[in-house]
């Protein structure tokens, strides 16, 4: 079970050897029932994980052979992969998939046709796509289908005008994006659309002054003690220095938020003892807060961290490989 949590008050420091050891943990705490209830994530984990790593600086801290085998033991025989061998396929573990063997430069390990094959199935008739058989439909899978084919360079596999035009139909009056068009702004949303856009090279598909709406609705996340939230109202969360602020860079607006107050609210929610951050402080960490929180100090350029790309949530190193240099 989750462990007593050690916080300071106001910690100045990245712990990052702490970071590194909490990270290599997780895959040996198979006594608690913590690993057992979280299965369900295994594969998206090990991408949080190995991102995390990546932009710590410490890429081999993982053992690279285990990886490529979990990874190519949890694809099926319809091409996509499942969160753990047993799981059924799903594109938010596919993405995971695709983008852990892309930062260890392992492609050639699994049948990228057939991956390429099966996502492409998963697009409807709007442009959106499907998240697995099961058919729920979400801009999230938009974005987990396009960088999957991105990555496998098989973008022409589906049809992208189509794809862009549904999410730009998924835009508020508020200048935010949806789940589908006409549901409310989320800044979880908000990073899928505006990365679908990016990766295409179709941000100049909303006007200036609709970007500039988005990026102050962005701005507005921020509270008074410098974390952001993902919606008005709503608490804020370590994880929303990824969502929002990766946004916010995407638009190149990163400076439209104080940028210290909230380096110092993220630094607040380390684990200064066993390592990890949580969602705030005082709560437990886990691996997925952790690697939103390392990835929001690396797009501020904060403490020696590698860069991150805004886009694709790997590091620059990896995606200039992929896709050459912007
Ligand atoms: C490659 C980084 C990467 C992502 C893949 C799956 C995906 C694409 C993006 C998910 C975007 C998203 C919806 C993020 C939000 C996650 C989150 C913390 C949701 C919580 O929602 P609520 O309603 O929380 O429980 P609030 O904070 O609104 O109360």
């Amino acid at each position: 079970m989750a462990t007593a949590v050690t916080f300071t008050n106001k910690p100045e420091e990245l712990f990052v050897d702490k970071h590194v050891k909490y990270i290599q943990s997780l895959d040996t705490r198979k006594d608690e029932l913590e690993y057992w209830l979280t299965e369900h994530l295994r594969l998206n984990g090990v991408y949080w994980g190995l991102t995390a790593l990546h932009l710590l600086g410490r890429p081999d801290a993982l053992p690279r052979d285990e990886t490529i085998k979990f990874v190519q033991s949890c694809q099926h025989e319809n091409g996509g992969f499942g969160a753990h061998p047993s799981h059924d396929a799903h594109l938010l573990y596919t993405l995971s998939a695709i983008q852990i063997l892309a930062m260890i430069d392992a492609l050639d390990a699994v049948d990228t046709e057939a991956c390429a094959a099966y996502v492409a199935g998963l697009q409807k008739p709007s442009g959106v796509f499907a998240g697995d058989e099961w058919g729920e439909e979400d801009t999230r899978f938009v974005y987990t289908a396009l960088q999957t084919l991105k990555i496998l360079n098989k973008l022409d596999r589906v049809d992208v005008e189509k794809a862009v035009d549904f999410v730009l139909r998924c835009q508020n009056y508020d200048g935010g994006f949806g789940v589908v068009p006409g549901a409310e702004s989320h800044s979880g949303q908000i990073f899928t659309c505006v990365g679908v856009l990016s990766m295409t090279n179709n941000l100049d598909r909303m006007t200036p002054a609709s970007r500039d709406q988005l990026a102050g609705w962005l701005a507005q996340r921020q509270l008074p003690n410098g974390g952001l939230n993902g919606r008005p109202e709503k608490l804020e969360d370590v994880c929303y220095s990824w969502w929002v602020l990766s946004s916010l860079a995407m638009l190149g607006k990163l400076h439209w938020i104080d940028q210290n107050k909230l380096v110092g609210w993220i630094l607040s929610c380390q684990d200064e003892v066993r390592g990890g951050l949580a969602d705030r402080k005082g709560d437990a960490v886990d691996v997925f807060h952790t690697v939103f929180g390392l990835a929001g100090l690396s797009l501020v350029g904060w403490g020696g961290l590698k860069e991150v790309d805004p886009i694709y949530c790997m590091p620059v190193e990896t995606t200039k490989r992929l896709f050459g240099p912007k």
